[in-house]
């Protein structure tokens, strides 16, 4: 039985937690067209006649913002890749490489773990040309380069079967039918979240955070959920609840939808918007 820890780690927006969505077959982890949408680092475990291996999303790297928020999710990239087996490197080669993967080639050289480079979102043939010889031309030592696509899921097999040739044998880390080790709470608050991502525009969605406040399981099976819409200032409160609270209803509406489906149950959702300046200060992500 092999069993480890492999991260995924690449800068902002490259699609490291579509790749773990597709991975282990299931959206355990929020995906927006957004930088910085991944906050914590969330496990996904893929089960196999082989082993198991524990797939770790991470925020991506981002040097757009040096604000209290961007550092600490720069810093949990470090934190976790310490005690693990390997290493998938994504990149996205829709975009020109710029000083983020030189930074991250810099950690992941010096974590010193079998890496391989993922070259994600292959299907978009069109936009991906003119940067794809800069991509294929990187060297810190990978195991393989894998020209993948998270959407389609071309070659994630592939990805799989090298992962099991490194990975050492071990005892299993989680039970067979755990999947994730997101909680229930953790899980509705980050689908919250994606739909304030999708939602808001500019530099809105890195103001907020979002708590669940209550759940409550009625007698015929439907869920109340209360859940707190944070942000950094009054005026960005009045722009997330929107003229006549449109814009907290689209939100609202959104995630009651996606929460209904995801557990076949009616929810009735309230959100509720509140300031906190001080929020990114106090965010931790362990
Ligand atoms: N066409 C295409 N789009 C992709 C693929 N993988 C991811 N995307 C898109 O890329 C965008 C970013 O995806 P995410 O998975 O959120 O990226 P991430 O690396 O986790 O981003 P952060 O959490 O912000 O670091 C989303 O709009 C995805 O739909 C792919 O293989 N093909
Ligand atoms: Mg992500």
């Amino acid at each position: 039985m092999k069993s480890g820890f492999v991260v995924l780690a690449g800068r902002s927006n490259v699609g490291k937690s579509t790749l773990l969505n597709a991975l282990i077959g299931s959206k355990i982890t929020i995906v927006t067209p957004k930088p910085q949408t991944t906050r914590v680092p969330i496990r996904g475990i893929l089960h196999d006649d082989r082993g198991q291996i524990v797939f770790v999303d991470t925020p991506g790297v981002f040097l757009g913002r040096n604000d209290a928020l961007s550092r600490r999710l720069n810093k949990s990239v470090r934190d976790t890749l310490e005690g693990i087996d390997a290493i998938v490197y994504v990149v996205d080669p829709t975009r020109q490489p710029g000083p983020e993967e030189e930074m991250i080639q810099k950690l992941l050289r010096a974590a010193d773990k079998p890496v391989f480079l993922a070259i994600n979102k292959t299907d978009l043939t069109k936009q991906s040309d003119r940067n794809l010889d800069a991509y294929k031309r990187i060297d810190i030592g990978q195991k393989a380069t894998l020209s993948i696509s998270s959407v389609k899921h071309t070659n994630l097999n592939k990805l799989v079967d090298a992962l099991f040739e490194v990975l050492p044998e071990g005892e299993k880390y989680y039970p067979e039918l755990q999947i994730t080790d997101l909680g229930h709470q953790q899980w509705i608050e980050e689908l919250i979240r994606e739909k304030v991502f999708l939602a808001l525009e500019k530099e809105l969605p890195y103001t907020v955070k979002v708590t669940v406040e209550d759940v409550k399981f009625r007698k015929n099976g439907g869920r109340f959920i209360e859940a707190t819409v944070w942000t950094t200032h009054d005026r960005y409160k009045r722009m997330i609840i929107g003229a006549g609270a449109s814009m907290i209803k689209k939100i609202g509406m959104a995630a009651r939808k996606e929460l209904e489906a995801a557990l076949d149950t009616a929810v009735h959702l309230e959100l509720e918007v509140k300031v906190d300046a001080k929020w990114p200060d106090k965010f931790n992500y362990v």
